[in-house]
């Protein structure tokens, strides 16, 4: 039985996303480990998708029935998150406010125009840029947001950073887990590995979750792209409380069951290191899968070291949470200027 059933849901992905085998990356890592990724980036036809609309689903409810008017939300200049709840708030009628801080030290000349903000506008989103630095925690200008909207004579519905400290954030990804397992029954096969970009914490919160329901929540590797893990790693383990008191998953998650890998996210959060744009320009040109700068190039890399270390023991089936995030490449043009 699903741990989801007593949840309300409002679609907004295509469903089930493919598990896409990677035969070429693994041959190229050594052939001692199966890729596959799981295709949370192809999930919709909002925007371009990504893993914020699996968390959105089981948020949209609740946000209607407040009988809020605008969405408010926060991310960086080039979040996805913010284009993913733009796009919600387009797709279901309501009108939507964002703040972009400044949380990226990377200065490309289009960064604020391109790619994620781009859309992020088009849509009709109100999209504030204001000057402050990264925090995955709430903030005061997404306070001052919320209240913007009140004295406009609004009513804002408010969703946290990455929607991961929100109550239903992360239900969404304790569905990913559920949904893999059906899907493994279907292809005859289970996976050893799941590899996952963290940053806010509700993608890997909700997978540990659901997956702690099959027992093997030790399985799903972190490999963290904000460069603060212990902050990271703080609010992954409240996420992970909540969330299992929520679904009721009848026993605690215990601390060895949160894997994080703090070893990919240097040299900041949002900038990629030379072993990053290796490891997407190897995806792009192995598989044809585009990983962006920011958080999965840096699981790649993470996946692809990992393999070269020898973690995975042969044999080993891996599979790579592809989150979403190419529409940021567009403000990284200066790297892959020759490719
Ligand atoms: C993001 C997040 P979590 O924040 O749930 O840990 O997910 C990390 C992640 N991959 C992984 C992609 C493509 C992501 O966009 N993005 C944030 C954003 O503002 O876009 C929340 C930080």
């Amino acid at each position: 039985m699903s741990l989801l059933e007593k949840f309300e849901r409002y679609p907004l992905t295509f469903g089930a996303t493919a598990i896409e085998h990677l035969p070429r990356l693994s041959e190229a890592l050594g052939g001692k480990v199966e890729v596959y990724a799981k295709r949370e980036d192809c999930n919709s036809g909002l925007a371009m998708g990504g893993n914020k609309l699996r968390k959105l689903e089981y948020i949209v409810p609740d946000a209607i029935a407040s009988g809020a008017d605008t969405l408010v939300s926060i991310g960086g200049v080039q979040s996805n998150h913010t284009r993913m709840v733009a796009a919600t708030a387009a797709k279901i009628g309501m009108k939507c406010v964002v703040i972009q801080e400044s949380w990226v030290p990377h200065h490309d000349a289009v960064y604020d125009r391109v790619g994620n903000i781009l859309m992020t506008r088009l849509m009709g989103a109100d999209s504030r840029l204001v000057h402050e630095g990264f925090d995955i925690g709430i903030r005061k200008s997404w306070e001052d947001a919320i209240r913007s909207v009140e004295e406009a004579g609004g009513k804002p519905y408010a969703i946290p950073a990455g929607a991961s400290v929100h109550k239903y954030g992360a239900l969404g990804y304790v569905g990913f887990a559920e949904e893999v397992a059906a899907q493994e029954a279907e292809l005859g096969f289970t996976f050893d590995y799941i590899v996952v970009c963290v940053v806010t914490g509700s993608t890997q919160g909700g997978m540990i979750v659901g997956f702690a329901a099959q027992d093997r929540a030790d399985r799903v590797i972190g490999i963290d792209a904000s460069c603060i893990p212990d902050q990271t790693r703080m609010q992954v383990r409240g996420i992970v409380d909540k969330t299992a008191d929520l679904v009721g998953l009848g026993r605690a998650v215990r601390e060895d069951e949160i894997v994080i890998n703090p070893d990919y996210a240097y040299p900041a959060y949002g900038v990629p290191s030379e072993e990053t744009n290796a490891a997407i320009r190897l995806a792009a040109r192995t598989e044809a899968m585009i990983t962006d700068p920011v958080y999965e190039g840096k699981s790649m890399q993470g996946m692809i070291d990992l393999v070269k270390k020898g973690f995975f023991p042969d044999g080993s089936k891996v599979l790579y949470a592809h989150l979403g995030g190419a529409p940021a490449l567009n403000g990284y043009s200066y790297y892959y200027r020759e490719g």
